[in-house]
């Protein structure tokens, strides 16, 4: 029949045919948007061999850095028990029996002289911390792709993927990357535009001087090894890694220790790492039989089986949190462009991309039953990496979990946490022999095997607040859930922490305070000490025993039990110094008035107190926020990576989003323009210099505080908000006593609609800068008295001493609303501007 309405084959080819051009152009479509994903750093040429140019992976565990290099791929691995020595104790039993005289040295002023008998008998004379090490390298060679075009690397952070492509010969090549969190192996994928055209030799390259390169019965590259010998410790972490390489066509021929594929038309390789690593004080395991169980699990699955797996369970993290500080042109061009012209450009998604960098670095660095993220995260090449990428517990493990509970990662704060949980152990005995205290303590380092000893210059290492200050991590923790079960549970590492300084404390001979003698502010010396760190009552160690007893006694009402000791500890509490403000108008940061304005120190410890503490605060302590505003213009805005970070956050306290925002541009400038401060690497990884990951989480905590902070008592939106970001959103924000801020929404700096979620019911007290009512426009009430919520109980800060010598600069708020709203677990409240 002609003109029949039914559909004639051709027709079929037709729509089959425009069915798949449709099929086509999505999945094109799908693959631009990938590529022009917002959340991507990408560059137009190779890593070569430039380590802080490579791309991070990390699964907490198993931690990798691509190079994209095109003829000889380098994919440098860590895995994160893989450290120098043992399980090992490194106190100093001499400190017990010089103590006295220590403490009559420096009450003496003889700080000179108390710090030569600390070198002698309070250092440490075994282990200084042992060496986070690398695994190795595993080296892709392609035969011909000398010439290419086309060039592309990228790390894509909205799923965990890092992606090189290019072309030669017309053909198209791509490697992808995860390191997966299920599947326990690093997995690479290479693929080309037509079959059969991949053809490259696999090896393996060890660092490790006790490490063996070998080629398995199943064709697998292995590298057995055991860690190295350092400081007296006996290397003992035995490692094992296995790398496969499966290959969809063509050949594969194992010879030697390296592996020939050719004519491919895809490859996936698989790389399985473990070692004997139980636990700080077991090395029990067995990593062949670890290894060989992740890489038998993980090779039944095809790369894009571990792909999908893998972007759900990153998501499952990343997602929480989404920000948007807007967007211009720049934010198309290469991150490394980008980076340069920052400071002086208007790029504010760069922000949003650094923001969200921090909490894929949080997430690829620290999952629940690994290591915590140490000093460079799990990234290392150097078999003596600097500061052996340990744990440096006077600021910077802590730094790297600042974004934890706030930027909603609270599962990733579970390795440092348990990390305390194992030095409150080893510290008992620390705090018994070196002191002959009660409780627990740590100095300023510690390490897999979580020493807690004295280590480095003694004028470093004498410091005894690690236990003070990292135990606040397990308080927070509970703060911001408000589980009474996990609180129950932590209760005795508080409490170890605080009954330390109840037998530490020394009363002054000349003024009416318990002090902490010998004490330090980490890694400064006044020159009018000669010198020397050592002291007695110091602001930062003040504040620091101010957190211990509070916490406790806060706990314990919570509980309802241990009155009668958390009684005693008020006792101590009123004793403790005041803080002072000197004659320069600036926070002292010793006992006695002697700082110098000029000093620029890159650690300004005695603002602990102004955060990550509470202690200070422009709508508490107006001249405590006077003296703190003086001594951070006096130390300066530019210095090392971390200091920098810590400044964001300062600032953002001061509820100053403009000079914040100036240290974002700093930290945001590549490494060595920033008049001999830190800044970034090309990968936006932080820079002391040299690399450390705590920059990189301090910012992200830093401009977080900028939008929402939770401190004071009440939960202050928009609280630091710089006139760059005057329209934006931010969601997925966690604020303490269980409150979510699911939503947030600003134009010209106001709220303009706010979604909070409560988990656990209580009053919301609100501070923001505007009028605001709930959606069916009923007004909202104002605050009244003191918050009845018992998360935002806020200890009362002493009046400060102040020198007659010194200005105090008046605190210049601009209009606010506080409101209280009363919740419900599980309630969700909405709202919205001018009502
Ligand atoms: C502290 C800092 C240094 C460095 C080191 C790892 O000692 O003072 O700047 O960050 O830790």
């Amino acid at each position: 029949m002609k003109n029949s309405n039914k559909p004639k084959m051709s027709d079929y080819h037709y729509y089959l045919k425009s069915l798949l051009v449709v099929l086509f152009v999505a999945f094109s479509f799908q693959v631009n948007a990938q590529e022009n994903s917002p959340l991507t750093l990408w560059y137009k040429q190779p890593a070569a061999d430039v380590w802080t140019d490579a791309l991070p992976i990390g699964n907490g565990k198993l931690g990798a850095m691509i190079y994209g290099n095109v003829e000889n791929e380098l994919i440098q691995l860590n895995e994160h028990t893989v450290w120098s020595g043992g399980p090992n104790r490194n106190d100093n039993p001499d400190a017990l029996a010089a103590l006295p005289e220590i403490r009559r040295l420096v009450f003496d002023g003889k700080q000179k002289e108390a710090e030569e008998l600390a070198a002698k008998t309070i250092q440490s004379k075994k282990s200084h911390g042992q060496k986070f090490q690398p695994v190795g390298d595993l080296n892709i060679a392609f035969d011909g792709h000398d010439e290419f075009s086309d060039y592309r690397r990228e790390l894509d952070i909205e799923r965990a993927i890092s992606k090189v492509s290019y072309t030669v010969d017309g053909v198209t090549y791509t490697r992808e990357a995860i390191s997966s969190f299920a599947d326990n192996v690093i997995a690479i994928h290479l693929r080309a535009s037509k079959p059969g055209m991949i053809s490259f030799t696999a090896s393996m390259a060890t660092p490790q001087p006790n490490a063996t390169i070998g080629l398995n019965s199943e064709k697998e590259l292995t590298i057995s090894g055991t860690t190295t010998d350092h400081e007296g410790v006996r290397g003992q972490v035995e490692f094992k890694s296995i790398t496969k390489v499966k290959n969809q066509g063509g050949t594969l021929t194992a010879t030697g220790t390296s592996i020939k594929v050719e004519d491919a038309d895809e490859v996936a390789v698989y790389i399985a790492m473990a070692t004997n690593f139980n636990n700080y004080l077991d090395l029990s395991g067995d990593e062949n039989a670890r290894a060989a169980a992740f890489m038998a699990e993980a090779a039944t699955k095809s790369f894009d089986e571990l792909l999908k797996r893998n972007v759900l369970d990153y998501q499952n993290y990343f997602n929480r949190v989404s920000l948007d500080l807007g967007d211009t042109e720049s934010s198309k061009l290469p991150t490394d462009e980008r980076l340069k012209s920052f400071r002086t450009g208007d790029d504010p998604q760069l922000v949003t991309l650094y923001y969200q960098y921090g909490r894929y670095l949080l997430i690829s660095s620290s999952q629940p039953g690994g290591q915590p993220a140490n000093l460079q995260g799990i990234w290392n090449k150097e078999m003596s990496p600097p500061w052996d990428s340990k744990y440096t517990i006077n600021i910077n493990a802590q730094m790297n979990y600042w974004p934890a509970e706030k930027a909603n990662l609270a599962e990733l704060h579970e390795p440092f946490l348990k990390m305390v949980t194992e030095m409150s152990e080893a510290g008992e005995e620390t705090a018994r022999v070196m002191y002959g205290a009660r409780g627990w303590m740590a100095h300023h380092n510690t390490d897999i095997w979580r020493i807690t000893g004295p280590v480095d210059a003694i004028f470093w290492g004498i410091w005894s607040g690690g236990g003070a200050w990292t135990s606040q991590h397990l308080w927070d923790h509970f703060q911001y859930s408000g589980d009474m079960e996990y609180l129950k549970s932590i209760y005795p590492i508080l409490k170890g922490a605080a009954m330390f300084y109840v037998d530490f404390l020394v009363e002054h001979p000349d003024k009416p305070w318990l002090v902490v003698n010998p004490g330090t502010s980490p890694e400064n010396a006044p020159a009018a000490h000669d010198g020397s760190s050592l002291d007695a009552g110091t602001t930062m160690d003040n504040q620091l025993v101010f957190d211990a007893f509070s916490a406790v006694i806060q706990a314990s009402e919570m509980l309802g039990n241990d009155q009668s000791f958390a009684d005693s500890l008020r006792v101590l509490r009123d004793q403790l110094p005041p803080m002072q403000i000197g004659k320069h108008g600036q926070l002292q940061e010793w006992l006695d008035d002697i700082d110098d304005p000029n000093d620029h120190h890159r650690h300004i410890s005695h603002l602990y107190g102004l955060f990550p503490s509470n202690q200070i605060s422009p709508l508490r302590t107006p001249e405590l926020y006077s003296a703190s505003k003086n001594t951070l213009i006096q130390r300066g805005d530019v210095s090392t990576g971390w200091s920098m970070g810590w400044k964001v956050n300062w600032w953002a306290r001061m509820l100053d989003g403009n000079h914040a925002y100036k240290l974002i541009q700093n930290q945001l400038s590549p490494v060595g323009t920033n008049q001999g401060g830190g800044g970034s690497y090309n990968n936006l990884f932080d820079a002391h210099p040299p690399f450390q990951i705590d920059g990189n989480f301090g910012c992200t905590s830093g401009i977080t505080e900028m939008l929402v902070q939770s401190a004071n008592g009440e939960i202050h939106l928009l609280p630091a908000l710089p006139d760059v970001w005057q329209h934006g959103s931010i969601a997925g924000i966690r604020a303490k006593g269980g409150f979510e801020v699911v939503e947030l929404k600003w134009k010209d700096g106001k709220v303009e609609k706010v979604v909070i979620k409560s988990t656990i019911g209580g009053n919301l007290r609100l501070r923001v800068p505007n009028t605001l009512g709930l959606e069916n426009g009923n007004g909202l009430k104002n605050a009244n008295g003191a918050n009845s919520n018992p998360f935002y109980q806020v200890p009362v800060t002493a009046a400060p001493i102040v020198s007659s010598a010194a200005e105090i600069i008046p605190v210049d708020l601009s209009d606010m609303e506080l409101y209280d709203v009363q919740t419900t677990a599980g309630e969700v409240i909405t709202l919205v501007a001018g009502k």
